[in-house]
């Protein structure tokens, strides 16, 4: 039996062999996991709410192309060698192979390919008509500091939350406070490291109203992957009202809990570390907490209720290893009660 005969009867051996169907199901199941990732809650470059992010789509989408047509010439190329007749080439033949196949089509594909992506590169780099930041978003670990600025000139700070005008173009600074991380929201722009002693930036320009996944791309340490931050972008006249109200002071405690929980959060010692803003607590170590019962999370990672601020107080170290904050597990627990009902309160 020849070579190629040989080659035909495995393959016809292994299209009939049961180790081919037990590869199927694995298979379909990858398939539909990819499928499922792309249109679950998870944050997806492929689902761009952004124009840099949409670029970055189009990209993908063509490089893909690219690649499958590539892979289809050298699969093609394999089967032809593996299944055809004998047959002896001329040598200009085989030479036509070569330099065709081997250097003119790789540097044609690789050299469109190349001046593609380098034309989406003028507007990712477009960072906004003012100069001025959207935002300042600095990597700590683990948790993003944001500060957005207000038409004042002075900036209102929060954690792991940032929101910005749907349809307006502009840039985020990025910093580190400590090591490396890198800021990437995959449904609207690409990502960028947040490099210690410099200011990277981000051109942003969300297309479509929402909330977006933030997460830390760069391996940073112990709680790495609990660096969330949500970017949520919002009509520009909500935005407008919604920046108004994060710059009020924090409004005191109404209810009975949240008063006992006002005065133990100064007894404690929580002023020392985090600043609400129209009370005598001015620590900068720690997120800024004047509006944090308004934010989407916390700590990026607990929902905003009064459960979720009993479990961080006393859980700290748990849900996120390696925090630069202590656990308060040492409290009695309606002290915790009290202290999570006034944070639930700071709307
Ligand atoms: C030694 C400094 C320090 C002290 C003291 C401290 N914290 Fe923190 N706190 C931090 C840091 C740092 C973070 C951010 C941790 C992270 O997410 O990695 C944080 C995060 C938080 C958050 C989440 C903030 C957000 O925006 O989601 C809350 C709420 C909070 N602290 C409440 C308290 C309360 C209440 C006390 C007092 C009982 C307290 N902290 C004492 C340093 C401190
Ligand atoms: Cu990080």
């Amino acid at each position: 039996m020849g070579p190629a005969a040989l080659t035909r009867t495995r393959l016809a051996r292994w299209h009939r062999s049961p180790r081919r169907r037990a590869l199927g199901a694995p298979c379909l199941i990858a398939l539909a996991a990819g499928a499922l990732l792309a249109c679950g809650d998870a944050p997806s470059a492929l689902r761009p709410a952004g124009r840099d992010a949409e670029r970055i789509a189009e990209l993908t989408w063509i490089m893909l192309a690219g690649a499958v047509v590539v892979w289809a010439l050298v699969i093609a190329a394999a089967l032809y060698t593996v299944l055809r007749r004998h047959r002896t080439h001329t040598v200009r033949q085989a030479r036509w192979f070569i330099v065709g196949g081997g250097v003119v089509l790789p540097t044609v594909t690789l050299a469109a390919l190349l001046t593609v992506g380098l034309a989406v590169l003028p507007d990712l780099l477009d960072l906004g008509p003012d100069g001025q930041p959207v935002a300042r978003v600095v990597g700590e670990r683990w948790w993003w500091r944001v500060r957005q600025p207000l038409p004042d000139g002075t900036s209102v700070e929060l954690a792991n939350e940032l929101r910005l005008p749907v349809g307006r173009r502009g840039a985020i600074a990025v910093e580190s406070a400590d090591v490396v991380h890198s800021l990437w929201v995959p449904a609207l722009a690409g990502k960028v490291d947040a490099i210690p002693g410099r200011t990277t930036w981000l051109g942003v320009e969300p297309t479509r109203a929402g909330a977006y996944r933030g997460i830390c791309a760069e391996y940073c340490g112990l709680s790495h992957a609990h660096m969330l931050l949500s970017v949520v972008a919002m009509p520009p006249d909500a935005f407008a009202r919604w920046l108004d109200h994060q710059a009020t002071p924090a409004r005191p405690a109404r209810s009975e809990p949240a008063r006992r929980g006002e005065h133990l959060f100064l007894a404690t010692g929580c002023g020392a570390c985090h600043a609400v803003r129209g009370t005598p607590a001015e620590g900068a170590s720690g997120p800024d907490l004047t509006h944090v019962g308004s934010r989407r999370t916390i700590a990026g990672i607990l929902d905003n209720d009064v459960e979720g601020f009993r479990r961080w107080l006393v859980d700290t170290p748990h849900l996120k290893p390696g925090a630069l904050m202590p656990a308060f597990d040492m409290l009695p627990p309606e002290d915790v009660d009290a202290l999570a009902a006034y944070l639930e309160g700071l709307q």
